[in-house]
């Protein structure tokens, strides 16, 4: 079964940063699909739907890659 996990993250602000990070999470080896709850100006909500989990670690390099941070884990 598929897993679900949500990560905040922050300085997401158009539809743009959501492609951008829609597109690195999806690279992650597993992730089956991204879904964005965009909170312009504040955190944004991110779940991450995958086959396995995924390592914290790597959600927080893509994210970083695409150019913005990680709030917290909910
Ligand atoms: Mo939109 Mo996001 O022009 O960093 S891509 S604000």
């Amino acid at each position: 079964a598929a897993v679900t996990s949500d990560v905040l993250v922050t300085g997401m602000t158009c539809s743009h940063c959501v492609s951008s990070v829609t597109e690195e999470l999806s690279a992650i080896d597993g992730v089956e699909g991204v879904s964005v709850d965009l909170n312009a100006g504040g955190a944004s909500r991110v779940t991450i739907r995958s086959s396995t989990p995924i390592a914290p670690a790597a959600v927080e390099a893509a994210v970083e890659e695409a150019g913005y941070a990680l709030a917290s884990s909910p």
